[in-house]
């Protein structure tokens, strides 16, 4: 098994540590520890559970014996795929203290991806629910295991709940583990090919939401809800739950993000602080103006993973009655955020700023030179919270990252006075369909292995209420086929509902100078431009 590693040079490392930003903590034991200070204060609610912080741990105590029980070792890697219900913290908290690795997965995830995550990460064990939303996780997990031999064991919750619960199965605990050692590995956007793994540390994960629960201004009075769903990095650590635990706050896990079932959590758990991304956020902003839930508790909505247009952000605090808080943030690391004392004109107009005094933060041209301030150029950063490289990749990895260690982020920003962000288009090829990611070359690929398509290109084309759609151009072999068939074939494949492109165009051909440029880059530039000028 090849080891997951994430590692900084020495002489960043020792100043990350001086700085206090790494301060040798892990994830099971803030949480320990925190359990020992407030051991009776709620720490999650969601469905019909109201746990404190000493059921929290108790219970992540079971799961983690639980682990154990079935063979599994200090290391292994264990593919997480829960939705918004507490089992997710105790499941979670239960694979740290068991020093076993998750690997975040989203719930709308499907056979071809799940396999692509098992098989990178040499994963040993699958952890779901029997069903949510009305897909069958089972079914998915049996199919999966044929596939992949080395996932020896699925658990599901709903079958482990109670026995995990039983005092006999406490043994083992807990294994040692390093706050230097990889803790659990994300999932990139994907914005060239498939999704590519990211192992983050305990040290600086921890400094992350640490210092996020700080910015956001958490403390035990705070209550926190996730509406997106709470794998994704936004939710996470951004504050996120882990951000929320951390400060000592209350999490509360929202089923849904729909504005009834959120609204009406918001006015059940007094909810302070939330995230989302966009299209959401106008959804909600429509929905106040007629609610009759109170959620005059809610003081911070956090706005991300997508660009908010200034018009949008504008309206947020008449219509919520609540502060906005742009995000800017990425798996790999670098996370801003406009400050809650920022004045109107920098939290509508920009994306926030870094976290941390040693983010470092370089716009750069075409040539690598630095821009001046004001003026657009690629983000590249690295930091004490910024990753150095993918797992077990070196193509992405000599893609993503200079020699000097910064991660290229493919976004194209422009600084303002005090190091604000703002966020103003991007280079890579991915589709960004309200805060999901989609990789145009994997959706590409897909549609190529389809008898009719002897081409395809997938491009963004901008949507009113998604931000984003996805559009694909196809050039068919024969007869045209039709493009619901060409939709539900892209589906078929094991592919997450929100990778099947939005809209499908036939062409007989793609323009030959685009063509002969050879570069995919350009002919779904040239398409782009094509479609907007006609549509
Ligand atoms: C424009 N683009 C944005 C924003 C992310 C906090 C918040 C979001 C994410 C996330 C995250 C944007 N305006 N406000 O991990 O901790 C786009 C950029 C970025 C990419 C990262 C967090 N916020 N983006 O969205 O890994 O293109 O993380 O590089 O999913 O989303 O996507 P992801």
């Amino acid at each position: 098994m090849l080891e997951l590693k994430q590692e900084w040079p020495e002489e960043r490392a020792a100043r990350y540590r001086d700085a206090g930003y790494w301060r040798g903590e892990t994830m099971s034991g803030f949480l320990d520890q925190r359990a020992a200070e407030i051991p009776d204060h709620i720490a999650v609610v969601g469905g019909l559970e109201r746990w404190t912080y000493a059921d929290l741990v108790r219970k992540a105590q079971h799961y983690a014996a639980t682990f154990l029980g079935l063979g599994l070792l200090p290391g292994d890697r264990v593919i997480v795929q829960l939705p918004n219900i507490p089992e997710f913290l105790s499941v979670v908290f239960g694979l740290f203290r068991a020093g076993l690795i998750p690997v975040f997965t989203l719930p709308a995830h499907r056979l071809t991806e799940i396999l692509h995550f098992a098989e990178k990460s040499e994963a040993s064990a699958y952890v779901i629910t029997a069903t949510h939303d009305g897909f069958d996780y089972r079914g998915l997990a049996a199919e999966l295991q044929k596939q992949s031999p080395g996932l020896h064991h699925v658990v599901v919750v709903d079958d482990v709940r109670e026995a995990a619960e039983t005092p006999s199965a406490l043994v083992g605990l807990p294994a040692s583990v390093q706050s230097t050692d990889v803790a659990f590995v994300q999932i990139s956007g994907g914005s060239t090919g498939l999704s590519k793994l990211i192992p983050r540390t305990h040290d600086d994960y921890i400094y992350s939401f640490r210092a996020s629960a700080e910015i956001c201004g958490l403390d035990e009075t705070s209550v926190y809800m996730a509406a997106l769903p709470v794998a994704h990095n936004f939710p996470m650590s951004s504050p996120g739950v882990f951000g929320a635990l951390y400060a000592g706050s209350r999490v509360v896990l929202c089923p849904s993000p729909a504005a009834d079932v959120a609204f009406a959590m918001i006015e059940q758990e007094r909810v302070t602080i939330t995230g989302l991304v966009p299209p959401l956020a106008l959804l909600w902003m429509q929905a106040a103006a007629t609610t009759q839930r109170d959620i005059s508790s809610l003081k911070v909505l956090q706005v991300g993973g997508a660009k908010f247009i200034p018009e949008a952000a504008a309206r947020v605090k008449t219509a919520l009655g609540c502060t906005l808080q742009q995000v800017f943030g990425m798996a790999e690391g670098l996370v801003n955020y406009t400050r809650l004392d920022d004045p109107d004109d920098v939290v509508i107009n920009t994306q926030g700023r870094a976290i941390s005094p040693d983010d470092e933060v370089l716009i750069v041209d075409d040539l690598g030179n630095p821009v001046r301030d004001g003026e657009p150029g690629m983000l590249l950063t690295r930091g004490p919270y910024t990753i150095n490289a993918y797992h077990n990749d070196d193509p992405a990895n000599a893609r993503s990252f200079t020699d000097d260690g910064y991660y290229r982020t493919g976004d194209i920003v422009f600084r303002s006075p005090g190091g604000y962000l703002t966020v103003c288009g991007r280079t890579g090829d991915h589709i960004n369909r309200s805060g999901e990611k989609i990789s145009a070359e994997e959706i590409e690929d897909h549609l190529l292995a389809h008898a009719s398509v002897f081409d395809a290109a997938v491009v963004s084309i901008p949507d009113a209420y998604l931000g984003e759609r996805s559009c694909a151009f196809v050039i068919p072999t024969g007869e045209k086929p039709k493009g619901a068939a060409l939709k539900a074939f892209v589906r078929s494949r094991g592919l997450a509902e929100f990778k099947v492109p939005d809209q499908i165009v036939f062409v007989e051909a793609f323009e030959t100078t685009a063509v002969g440029k050879t570069s995919r880059k350009f002919l779904r530039q040239r398409l782009r431009e094509q479609f907007l000028k006609t549509a």
